[in-house]
Order: structure tokens, then sequence, then C-alpha cells
């Protein structure tokens, strides 16, 4: 039996941030949580784009995009939904997971999914506290491992072929 596992480390790997930047006040520590994730991955800051959105229910087509390019061996998704009055919450929700499933599944390229659904601000900003509980921070590890597998699997793929 043979076990291909992605890693902790990925250094000469290139990731893509798409940041929503509706609730912006959670957002911008989901992507500094990000961020400190790629580095302690060993990800050079210049192998970092971070490209912003007007909402959640933008970031398909912003990953979709980012991920054609080719340049991206990951893209992380950050967003911040809080739940309202109106049904919007639900629509966006289940939109933008289904855009990303979708979107990952149309390129090839894994798509970290970083976005919160909360009932309240206070929610949310317990979960983009600075540190390994960081949403943001979660989804950059979640990339990192999902890259190197993907890597690892290409690989073994060529040694057999
Ligand atoms: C319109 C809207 C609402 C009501 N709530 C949120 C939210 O909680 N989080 C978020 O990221 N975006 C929200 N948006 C904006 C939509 O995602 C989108 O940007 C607009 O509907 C324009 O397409």
């Amino acid at each position: 039996m043979r076990i291909i596992e992605g890693t902790q480390r990925a250094p000469g790997f290139r990731f893509a941030i798409v940041a929503a930047r509706f609730n912006d006040f959670v957002t911008e520590r989901l992507v500094a949580g990000a961020v400190d994730a790629l580095k302690l991955a060993e990800v050079a800051v210049e192998d970092v784009v971070v490209l912003r959105v007007p909402g959640s229910f933008e970031l398909p087509l912003a990953a979709q995009r980012a991920a054609e390019t080719g340049q991206f061996q990951a893209v992380i998704c950050l967003g911040c939904l809080i739940r309202g009055a109106t049904p919007h919450f639900d629509f966006i929700a289940q939109a933008v997971s289904h855009g990303l499933t979708t979107a990952a599944a149309a390129t090839g390229v894994p798509m970290a999914f970083g976005v919160l659904t909360t009932n309240s601000a206070e929610e949310a900003l317990e979960r983009a506290q600075p540190g390994p509980t960081n949403k943001g921070w979660e989804a950059a590890m979640a990339a990192v491992e999902m890259a190197t597998l993907v890597a690892r699997l290409d690989a073994a793929a060529k040694e057999t072929a």
C-alpha cells in the first residue's frame, strides 16, 4: 500500500488569497491569519497575491479566474457572512459554497473555504483572532496541504507513466 499526503510546508509554491471587502473588520483579520500561516509554511511573501472582491458572492468568479491563470497552486477564499434580518445570508452562503466547489472541480486547482457564516459580529470576531484558531489561518493550512498533495500526486503519476 502506498500513502500519498500533502505537507505543512510549501516553499516555492504560489498562492492567491481572494478576500471579500464586505465585513472587512473581520475579513482583514482572516487575511492576516492566512498570511501568518503561509509564512509559517515557508511560503515567500512574493509568492502570495491578495485579490479583493466586493462581497462573498463574488468569491467564486475571482477564485476561478485566478486559478485559470495557471500561476497559483491553490486559492484561499475568505469572507464573512453575518446573519441578518433578510434571507440574503442563506442565498449567499449557498451560492458561495456551491460556486467554490464547482470552480475547484472545473480548474483542478485546490480552493480553500475560509468563509465564516455566523449569527453575530462577536461570533465572527472570535473566529478571526490571531493564531491557529483563526479561520483564515485554517484555510491557508488546508490550501498548503492540498497544493502539496496535488504536486505529489502529479509526480507519482509521472513516475508510473
Ligand atoms: C448584500 C450582502 C449582504 C446582505 N450580506 C453580506 C455578508 O454578510 N457578507 C458578504 O460577504 N457579503 C454580503 N453581501 C454582499 C454580497 O456578497 C455581494 O457582494 C452583493 O450582493 C453584490 O453582488
